[in-house]
């Protein structure tokens, strides 16, 4: 899509050789071999999570050089600024395409107008963001965060029903991901709408868990600390449901499907499916990190000429011990 550029860039590295001296019986340096690489600059969230982490790995072992990439990554460290400085050096060193893992929705504007003023176009990817204009990216690609929440409520009011426990009051603690993430939001409105919609389930308290263990740990350890009433504890991720997991052992509370406390979790990774299998986790919903490919295909259809489609959702499923094998497990990706 961007062959003016990489003809400049070659044209660039051609001069300096030239001024450098080098001639035609020297092998070809590394940056020479290089000059068609599709350049594409990825800023990260960061690695708060094994989903994250997955993610990670899934985009670099895309984009390779065997497959005509040049990736040039970057850790945001969970701050939005640090993905702000990561667009604008993309942007200088006029990179084909910025890939952006948004760590929170807004205030994207700005810098995705710099993007398009230099003709780079911008995929996101996992969570979204929320601008004015959407021409400020070419397509986003990512989970229905909104669905899932849904899907886990949807479960609870069956397995509730199935524990003949429907009709009683039902205290649920909230450990919420993120602030401003889609994946916080989406999952935050999922369980919103379960509790309107009934009346004897209380959110007994919400806290942050930022999608990690050690936060959600220090906070459930605070929370069980002051004899609140649990049935239910709706973590936001994997990561998360560990951190539930390893306060309620301190505090010697019963949980998961053999237990009293209901622990609900987001994404699915091996470890959360070997916690669900073991009956810790009663239900898992997923939650794929395995985007490089699909980015990988929106970059392809640019490069024809095409128009991907714009917002693109995965298709997901949910666990549960009855649907979960060792087999399974090992088996899968992330
Ligand atoms: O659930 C969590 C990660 O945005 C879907 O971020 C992603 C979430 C995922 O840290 O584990």
């Amino acid at each position: 899509m961007r062959p003016v550029k990489r003809w400049k860039r070659a044209a660039a590295l051609v001069c300096a050789a030239l001024m450098l001296g080098a001639c035609a019986q020297k092998e070809p340096d590394a940056e020479e071999k290089d000059e068609n690489l599709i350049v594409v600059g990825f800023s990260e969230v960061g690695a708060e999570s094994d989903w994250r982490v997955a993610n990670t790995e899934s985009m670099k072992n895309t984009f390779v050089e065997e497959k005509g990439y040049e990736l040039m990554f970057h850790d945001a460290k969970q701050k939005q600024d640090s993905q702000i400085a990561a667009i604008r050096n993309y942007i200088l060193q006029e990179v084909d395409y910025i890939v952006l893992a948004p760590v929170v929705e807004v205030g994207w504007d700005e810098v995705l107008m710099e993007a398009k003023d230099a003709g780079i176009p911008v995929i996101v990817v996992d969570r979204m963001v929320k601008v004015e204009d959407d021409s400020l990216y070419a397509a986003w690609v990512g989970a229905d965060f909104r669905k899932e929440g849904d899907t886990a409520m949807q479960w609870l009011e069956e397995e509730l029903k199935r524990q003949g426990r429907d009709k009683e009051p039902l205290y649920i603690v909230h450990v919420q991901g993120t602030e401003g993430a889609s994946a916080q939001i989406g999952r935050t409105e999922g369980l919103e709408a379960g509790l309107s919609a009934h009346p004897n389930w209380k959110l007994a308290a919400r806290l942050s868990g930022e999608f990690t263990q050690a936060k959600t740990y220090e906070v459930v350890l605070e929370l069980l600390s002051q004899g609140t009433d649990v049935d239910v504890i709706y973590c936001e991720n994997d990561n998360s449901a560990f951190g539930a997991i390893q306060a309620l052992e301190e505090k010697g509370v019963s949980y998961g499907a053999d237990g009293d406390v209901i622990i609900i979790s987001f994404d699915a990774t091996r470890a959360g499916l070997t916690a669900c299998l073991e009956g810790k986790i009663n239900l898992d919903v997923e939650c794929s990190p395995l985007h490089g490919p699909r980015v990988e295909k929106i970059i392809r259809q640019l490069e024809n000429g095409e128009t991907p489609e714009k917002n693109q959702f995965v298709e997901e499923g949910y666990f549960t011990r009855e649907n979960l094998t060792e087999e399974f497990i090992t088996e899968r990706e992330y």
